[in-house]
């Protein structure tokens, strides 16, 4: 890769395929070493007028050809030519035609985990993005839709389960000990939904009823001696049917619906038709086994992967640029979902927690790209926070700019309109704009522009006119291939908070009262009056978060405190509390560096104290209070030349300050809380032991001694994995003699428990000393350390890399180098896990200049060593530039 620098592929290149494919029959016979594919393909040229060209080029990847027919007859050889990622047909007859390929795959020798590989000796495929030209070689592209016919051949004993997308068909035995089953998916489909998977499975079987009184099979496959851990993915299935037809109409439409569950797999699963493949971590759920924040994900994740049957398959994406028209839009919908199964405001504040942790990182740095790129090398590079979740946002605020009635109008049209299409974001922004009567092309900037928008709020009270005036500016920084920005539109959510902490009527200076009241911002700059205000009020801004950007305002410590306690949004009452939180946070390194003492955060304890006895708020609620923002939130403020480990001490010296002084109310909640009786993950039980744990926190932070002892008791006599989690999260950030006994135990304990490991390696890498690489270094010898696992590699590479500020940041480089040796060395057996790993140096330029060039030098010995992927090299290359 170093002489010749991959292709980059352009949005604006798109042209469609000059054939289509209607049907694909397939006969696969597995085999580990070898496995032998016939692929009969009905082809047509494509009736479109902008489809042009003769030849037939199919997309082909590690995988060798056997033979070709063209209707049935043997192809001569100078038809056809194959090279190592294509087989071209010259001149293929221009009249319907089959096409019959035979080729063959190395299922064992896969360890990119792309096309068909085999986990822990289970058959089974990744399709997506480009995955399936490894396993024969097709058009490999989401705009070419087909009927797939498969049939699956292999040992009895060594794969007695067969599974394909679609409806069974046919299965019978073989001679020689051998099987076969048939599987049909009546539902045209792009290539990267195709899935098949074979082994020795066992399964949880239930059922569901749709709206419409059809009954659907529903299995859920596991390794064997796993199906007692099945059970909450199944409750989540079918909760996940039931709410899609309830606010969306949308009903499933096959006989069965299927989840496998596998432990080697590189992203989290993934929603081939009919037939849903998942990371075993967001399936397997026992008590003694999973957190309840594992119970949520895989409700959530369920949810994600089954609504896609609709966003996502039924309405497919055009090209890959279109990504974010099935991922943001699908994670809007598992948003809502878990805001109606738990608690909305909940969810809201965690939903923001995870883009301010991902998505504005990468925004701010040399990574940036817009939620529909405009240019890639390897798209697999491009399932980032931007695409998923400010792609989210995005259909989020459209929603608040027409209102639920008109969004769900909107959404009908979309599917009523694009059902069985390859689609554009233009086609789905295009809905919207025609159930609403609403003008979004201003809109659609959101859309091509990338970067946090930056709202500065300035309000003014005059006492004599009773105006209030809210003056509005917002600021688009430049990125990468963007330098100059255009005004975006942008929906704030804003209430007046009244002296008496109640909402005050919204009377716009035309008259116009406003019920919901959001703000449209278009001009780059904008004011808005409020009359008949009659005292001077406390704006509360971009209430639920409805639009992600940043807002800076003039507002004081006490104003926001009072926000804190009084507001009718509880979004933002966190919010406020992380303003105050961050200010204190700033104040303290000031201090820290200074050599002076920090002054007592005395009014946010109190606002703290006030919250906790606050009994109409839900507990979880209430923990997620207890935790001031994260050092990267805080990273993300500064913006440059920052100091991890100052930003550290700075967030620890405020924890330790609110420890002392808030020491009897989290004493209260500490003992207060009793788990008692069975566990159940329900959101009440499941907050009650957040916030027990939030306040074990700040407890250890005053009082490192007393918190290890009482963690230690609270993992010693822990009867669920919360509890010993929560335990342990608090330990890991103790130099404590504890620390590492409790480690042991638990290792002891849960050795044989492959998802119990992970966690394990994952709380090594957290350990915040500026010597951690180290001990992840020689964790990396460790025999339960496996390079073929990308849970494994997640667990203590990605953790140390992402969770682990201070030991990542490492002044001495460690942590750096740390990463691009392991990148290196991962790029030549998975390069999409080696990529997502590298693009954990996405805020380097921020850093402090000798950190900086530290990083830098680390990115630079990536890109410098010999047979760099083309995923590795495009985000190295990105991260330099
Ligand atoms: N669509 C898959 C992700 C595929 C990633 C390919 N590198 C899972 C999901 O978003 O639901
Ligand atoms: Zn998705």
């Amino acid at each position: 890769m170093n002489k010749t620098s991959p292709k980059t592929i352009f949005l604006k290149d798109y042209s469609p395929t000059p054939y289509l494919i209607d049907r694909v029959d397939l006969d696969v016979k597995l085999n580990a070493e070898e496995t032998l594919i016939t692929s009969k393909l009905s082809l047509r040229r494509n009736p479109r007028p902008d489809a042009r060209g003769r030849a037939l080029e199919l997309d082909g990847e590690a995988i060798a050809l056997k033979g070709v027919k063209i209707n049935g007859r043997r192809a001569e050889p100078g038809a056809y030519a194959v090279s190592e990622r294509r087989l071209t047909l010259h001149e293929p007859p221009q009249e319907p035609f089959e096409l019959e390929i035979t080729n063959s795959c190395a299922p064992k020798a896969n360890s990119a985990l792309s096309g068909l590989y085999l986990s822990n000796g289970i058959y089974c495929t990744q399709c997506e993005a480009e995955g399936f030209r490894r396993i024969t070689y097709f058009l490999d592209r989401p705009d070419v839709l087909s009927r797939y016919r498969v049939r699956l051949e292999a040992d009895k004993r060594e794969a007695p389960i067969l599974l394909a997308n679609g409806n069974p068909v046919a299965a019978g035995d073989l001679p020689e000990g051998r099987h076969f089953a048939v599987w049909e998916d009546p539902f045209p489909k792009p290539s990267y939904l195709f899935a098949m998977v074979g082994g020795d499975l066992g399964v949880v079987k239930d059922s569901f009823t749709t709206m419409s009184g059809r009954k659907v099979e529903l299995r859920i496959y596991v390794e064997p001696g796993n199906e007692s851990r099945g059970g909450w993915a199944m409750e989540s299935i079918k909760s996940s049917m039931a709410w899609d037809e309830k606010a969306f109409g949308r009903e499933y439409d096959l006989d069965i619906f299927m989840v496998v569950a596998v432990s080697m797999f590189n992203m989290g699963a993934m929603e081939n038709k009919g037939l849903n493949v998942f990371n075993d971590k967001y399936v397997l759920a026992a008590p003694e086994s999973a957190t309840d924040l594992d119970y949520v994900n895989i409700e959530a994740v369920i949810a994600h992967e089954y609504f896609h049957n609709w966003t996502g398959n039924r309405i497919t994406c055009r090209d890959w640029f279109q990504l974010c028209l099935k991922e943001g839009l699908t994670v809007l919908r598992d948003q809502e979902f878990t805001s109606d199964v738990r608690s909305r405001a909940v969810k809201r504040i965690q939903d923001v927690r995870t883009l301010r942790a991902q998505q504005f990182p990468e925004d701010a740095g040399p990574l940036a790209h817009p939620v529909r790129p405009s240019s890639y090398m390897e798209i697999n590079n491009f399932y980032t926070a931007t695409i998923y979740e400010k792609g989210a946002e995005v259909v989020r605020m459209l929603k608040t700019l027409l209102g639920p009635k008109d969004f769900r109008k909107a959404m009908d049209l979309y599917f009523e309109r694009h059902d069985g299409q390859a689609a554009t974001v233009e086609d789905f922004v295009q809905c919207m704009g025609d159930a609403s009567g609403r003008d979004l092309s201003q809109f659609f900037r959101w859309y091509e522009q990338a970067g946090t928008p930056e709202v500065t709020a300035h309000g003014q009270w005059d006492r004599r006119s009773k105006i209030y005036e809210l003056k509005l500016t917002q600021k688009l920084p430049p990125t990468p291939g963007q330098p100059v920005k255009l005004p975006q539109h942008i929906p704030i959510a804003i209430g007046l908070v009244g002296p008496n902490g109640n909402d005050m009527a919204l009377e716009l200076e035309d008259g116009e009262s406003l019920g919901e009241p959001v703000l449209e911002l278009t001009a780059k700059s904008q004011t808005f009056r409020f009359r008949n205000i009659g005292s001077k009020p406390v704006p509360s801004l971009n209430r639920r978060f409805s639009a992600p950007v940043k807002i800076v305002s003039n507002l004081s410590q006490k104003e926001l405190m009072f926000l804190m306690g009084q507001d009718s949004d509880p979004f933002n009452r966190w919010e406020a509390g992380q303003m105050i939180g961050k200010r204190l946070i700033v104040e303290a390194m000031t201090k820290i560096k200074a050599r002076r003492r920090i002054s007592e955060p005395k009014g946010y304890a109190e606002a703290l104290r006030t919250t906790l006895s606050d009994r109409r708020l839900e507990a979880q609620f209430q923990a997620l209070m207890l935790y001031p923002p994260s050092e990267q939130d805080v990273a993300s403020d500064i913006a440059r030349n920052v100091d991890p480990q100052l930003i550290h001490e700075g967030r620890d010296r405020l924890r330790e300050r609110l420890g002392h002084l808030m020491r009897q109310e989290l004493m209260q909640c500490w003992n207060g809380i009793r788990a008692g009786g069975a566990y159940s993950p329900d959101p009440v039980s499941a907050g009650k032991r957040a916030l027990k744990h939030a306040a074990l926190g700040l407890i250890a932070a005053a009082d490192a001694r007393e918190g290890a002892e009482l963690a230690m008791r609270h993992f010693a006599k822990a009867r669920n994995m919360t509890d010993e989690i929560g335990a342990l999260s608090v330990l890991v950030q103790l130099d404590e003699p504890q620390r590492e006994d409790a480690l042991a135990r638990f290792f002891e304990r849960h050795k044989l428990d492959h998802l119990l490991v992970d966690k394990w390696f994952a709380l090594h890498a957290q350990v915040p000393n500026v010597d951690t690489a180290r001990r992840v270094q020689d964790l990396l010898k460790h025999p339960q350390f496996k390079w073929e696992s990308p849970n494994r590699l997640r667990s203590l590479i990605g953790t140390f890399a992402s969770l682990n500020p201070v030991a990542f940041n490492a002044p001495d480089g460690s942590g750096y180098r740390l990463l691009a040796d392991v990148v290196i060395r991962l790029d030549k057996s998975n390069p999409q896990v080696a990529a997502r790993l590298a693009a954990s140096f996405r805020s380097y330029k921020a850093l402090e200049a000798k950190r900086r060039r530290k990083a830098a030098n680390a990115l630079e010995s990536i890109l410098k060593s010999k047979g760099l992927s083309k995923d590795t090299y495009e985000i190295v290359s990105r991260s330099l530039q």
